[in-house]
């Protein structure tokens, strides 16, 4: 059964240029929970630790630049179906590509620096949420860990 949990964030690019605030209120909108949250500064080493399956891809090292470049938000969202849901919120990777009225739509520069960050399994969430998040922390949150 698909869970509850997933993982986000707002990205650099998107942080930078002050829209957090508009994307943090589009997911409440949107009718998810906000069951942790974390302004971050990722080093280089971190972020190509976060983005280890897509090491080898022809925009890997681009990718990981960006996302140590500069702060961004990481999130734990809870809804029914939470990754499908998320997903279907932030619409497809390139901007070009994504559906009216989805965050990326809205919101991104391009295919790289494309706003904000949405796991694609209940698997990764579980690794992702742990990457960002220590158990303890969930726990005084009151988010229980997901997996
Ligand atoms: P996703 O974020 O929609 O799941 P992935 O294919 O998992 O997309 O790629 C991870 C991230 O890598 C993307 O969100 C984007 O920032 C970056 N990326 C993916 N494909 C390209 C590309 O062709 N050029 C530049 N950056 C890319
Ligand atoms: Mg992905």
């Amino acid at each position: 059964m698909a869970g509850r949990t997933t993982f986000a964030m707002v990205k650099p690019d998107a942080f930078e240029a002050g829209k957090a605030g508009r994307i943090l209120a589009h997911i409440e909108q949107s009718g998810y929970a906000i069951l942790a949250m974390r302004l971050v500064r990722l080093t280089r080493v971190e972020a190509e630790a976060f983005y280890e399956v897509h090491r080898g891809r022809p925009f890997y090292q681009e990718l990981v630049s960006f996302m140590s470049s500069g702060r961004a938000v990481a999130l734990v969202l809870d809804k029914a179906d939470a990754v499908a849901a998320w997903r279907a919120t932030i619409g497809a990777t390139d901007p070009a590509e994504a559906a009216e009225g989805t965050i990326r739509k809205l919101f991104a520069e391009s295919k790289g620096r494309n706003a904000v960050h949405g796991s694609d399994s209940d698997e990764n969430a579980v690794r992702e949420v742990a990457f960002f998040f220590p158990e303890r922390e969930l726990a005084r949150l009151g988010a229980e860990s997901p997996g």
